[in-house]
């Protein structure tokens, strides 16, 4: 019957332990894409999420999870998503967010924050209101808390990156956002945008010499086997919007959005710790790997990002207001 055959699909989309009793179809049934391995703590927590829904809910929110691509590159999930043909995806506002929602790159300027507490007073407060009031003003609707990646580091398969110098040249792939291809030619490099389902092949076959991401990716994605070296550039830090389609989350009635609202972020509180804690403890693993790590004095490559006029040029396409929501956060940037 119907009924099994969705009991059937919920079973394979949340794990083995869906408790029998919700043996009804779910009422409300959302599909999430997310961009990155199944392993990675992002689909982790996602997936406790979705039990933890099922059971706050009694069975009548479903959310199941499509890890790494499944259902297409960054840029099809996010038309997917504004078509209402995927209900929730994950995206940062860094990446093709920005193509229709420019300030939401705001939180990927290259060293903006230094540290994480300044980071998240910045997101969960002025900055992260600001940029959520932007992604609702495009008819999308974004979670409070936003989930962790981490700070970016850059790694490759030719050299060591020690200096702005050792990047002259260097092709290296970013996601496909004005941002990160401005930081990278900022400092020297030469940047191809390309969706994260096509990166571990541009690096297998050398289209690119090197990307950019936090370890924890760097694990889930195996990318230590086609990368030899990582620098400790923390040139920026990332997360994902849980995005939902405006129409999806108005079918919910108040009650099961506050539901909704309240397990989603928590997971997110709970993932943020998880790839912390990765992004520290997974250097040694992927050292164990073959990977040869060096450390990064951040001074010469903001000295080049500020000759380059990259902060200049950036506080003018964000403008002053969202400007200084971000430097209330970080202290001045120039
Ligand atoms: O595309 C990437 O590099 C990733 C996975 O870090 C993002 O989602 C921005």
């Amino acid at each position: 019957s119907r009924r099994r055959f969705a009991t059937l699909g919920a079973t394979v989309a949340i794990g083995a332990a869906l408790p029998l009793r919700y043996a009804r179809a779910a009422e409300f049934s959302f599909k999430l894409g997310t961009n990155v391995p199944e392993t990675h703590p992002l689909n982790v927590h996602a997936r406790k999420a979705a039990a933890a829904l099922l059971e706050a809910t009694g069975g009548r929110v479903e959310l199941k999870l499509f890890p790494n691509n499944q259902l297409g590159g960054d840029a099809d999930m996010f038309s997917q998503l504004r078509s209402g043909a995927l209900e929730c995806f994950t995206l940062s506002g860094v990446n093709v967010l920005s193509t229709l929602i420019p300030s939401t790159a705001i939180s990927g300027v290259g060293f903006a924050f230094k540290d994480y507490p300044t980071l998240w007073k910045a997101l969960d407060g002025r900055l992260g209101e600001h940029l959520r009031g932007q992604i609702s003003k495009a008819g999308l609707v974004a979670m409070e808390k936003i989930w962790d990646n981490g700070f970016r580091q850059v790694t490759t398969s030719t050299k060591p990156v020690v200096t702005p110098d050792d990047l002259k040249g260097m092709k290296i792939r970013v996601p496909v956002s004005a941002l990160w291809t401005s930081l990278f030619k900022s400092l020297g490099a030469t940047p191809a945008g390309i969706n994260f389902a096509e990166v571990y092949s541009a690096l297998q076959t050398r289209i690119v010499d090197g990307q950019e991401n936090p370890p924890a990716i760097i694990s889930a994605a195996k990318l230590y086997e086609v990368q030899k070296y990582c620098s400790l550039t923390n040139h920026m830090w990332d997360g994902w919007w849980f995005l939902m389609n405006r129409r999806a989350w108005s079918r919910l009635s108040p009650e099961l959005q506050e539901t909704f609202a309240r397990v989603v972020n928590g997971a997110a509180m709970a993932e943020r710790q998880e790839v912390a804690q990765q992004n520290e403890n997974l250097k040694a693993d992927l050292a164990a790997a073959g990977m040869t790590f060096n450390n990064v004095e951040p001074a010469p490559f903001r000295e080049t990002l500020t000759k380059a006029g990259f902060y200049r040029d950036w506080k003018e396409k964000f403008g002053a207001e969202a400007w200084s929501i971000l430097e209330e956060a970080t202290g001045e940037l120039s």
